[in-house]
């Protein structure tokens, strides 16, 4: 038996209905929530590729249903590029068990599911070029708009209140008050932060804005590029793909592809938002979502950077302070980090208003 970390990783890869020999599997990526593996499987000399993930069921407590969400997403995003001479790679293909379903639960309860490795494309963890932030944001963006007829049902929750930032607050004050970790005194400056700003919380909720189908955890390295053209080529990850609103994608890009700095930077000086590349991630994403958008949620995007900046710098802060329970961390006070850099982007954010109302209302 083959064990890969804790999981029979190779038993999982053989439970799904792929032809030839199980050739191995290694961890793949960066997320912070699933494990995912890149595996291989050899067939009369040739190869095919896999990317197998074992779903994170203490988070996503429903793995059924989001998977439910995933088939109906996948297939209308597949109807929608079925004439695109490309149209394999513009869409997650997800492959069945030998029983024809769409998970494969092992003897531990744990849950995975298997997609078609999609080849010459890779994500980054940070922006490298504004050409970069333009083809991410447009990608999002053309991701929302195919999945604006999505026929009805609603899709399931598959966390409720996801982007609830005043339930996010009170979660943090919850854990502040707790202290089960023994960390609060280690975080003094960064809960002053947050306290000051608690007003911020809200301003999306009020504003009647439509509900949509959103991807909802738009960072940047949830899209692959095109190694050739630099394309975005597929939007990946599509567990919290749910309604929501147009400026929570928005404002995930906003936060992960307008800095070049990595998420858990140490070096603050190097977290800044510039605005070239905020302009060009805003003209990508209107090149793709301009003609849906309604003026309200148009007017919405001048404060969605601020928003969800504000909303992952304080869900990291919760985690630091209950103990790192919920976020991946390699290393001491890794969640500590994260909600340092998120706010110190939150204040070159807020430094640059003027300047993002300008330009949106130029190109709106
Ligand atoms: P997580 O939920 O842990 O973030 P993702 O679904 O984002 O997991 O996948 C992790 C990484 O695996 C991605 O950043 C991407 O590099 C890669 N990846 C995911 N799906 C595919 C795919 N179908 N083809 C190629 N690479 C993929
Ligand atoms: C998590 O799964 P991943 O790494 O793409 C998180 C997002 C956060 C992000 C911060 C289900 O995303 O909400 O914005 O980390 N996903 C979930 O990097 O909580
Ligand atoms: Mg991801």
């Amino acid at each position: 038996m083959e064990l890969n970390g804790k999981h029979n990783v190779s038993a999982a890869a053989r439970a799904f209905a792929i032809e030839g020999n199980f050739g191995g599997a290694e961890p793949y990526g960066s997320g912070h929530i699933n494990d995912s593996y890149y595996a291989v499987f050899q067939r009369n000399g040739s190869q095919s590729r896999y990317l197998l993930q074992r779903i994170n069921h203490n988070i996503f407590k429903n793995p059924v249903i989001l998977m439910e969400n995933i088939e109906r997403v996948t297939a209308h995003l597949a109807a929608q590029v079925s004439d695109h001479p490309d149209r394999d790679r513009r869409v997650l293909t997800l492959i069945p068990t030998r029983t024809g379903d769409v998970l494969h639960v092992d003897a531990e309860r744990n849950y995975w599911r298997a997609y078609r490795f999609i080849d010459n494309a890779k994500t980054y963890n940070a922006v490298e070029s504004a050409d970069q932030a333009y083809q991410a944001a447009k990608a999002f963006g053309e991701f929302q708009h195919m999945l604006a007829d999505l026929p009805a049902p609603r899709l399931h929750d598959t966390i409720p209140d996801f982007h609830h930032t005043p339930k996010r607050f009170a979660v943090l004050e919850r854990a502040i008050a707790a202290d089960v970790a023994g960390r609060v005194a280690s975080a003094g400056p960064e809960i002053d932060f947050a306290m000051n700003r608690k007003s911020l919380a809200s301003v999306l909720l009020d504003a009647g804005l439509p509900e949509r189908v959103t991807h909802n955890d738009t960072k940047i390295n949830n899209v692959l590029l095109d190694d050739v053209t630099g394309e975005g080529t597929c939007v990946i990850d599509l567990d919290t793909v749910m309604p929501g609103l147009a400026a929570y994608d928005f404002g995930d890009m906003v936060r992960t592809a307008t800095c070049p700095a990595p998420e858990d930077e140490v070096d603050l000086s190097k977290v800044e938002m510039q605005f070239p590349l905020f302009e060009a991630l805003a003209r990508g994403y209107m090149t793709s979502a301009g003609g849906f958008l309604t003026a309200a949620e148009k007017q919405s995007l001048a404060v969605a950077g601020k928003l969800i900046t504000f909303e992952i710098g304080i869900r990291f802060l919760t985690d630091y302070l209950s103990g790192d329970t919920y976020f991946k961390v390699h290393r001491q006070g890794h969640n500590l980090d994260r909600s340092r850099s998120q706010f110190k982007l939150l204040e070159s954010i807020e430094q640059q208003d003027g300047r993002i109302r300008e330009l949106l209302e130029s190109i709106g």
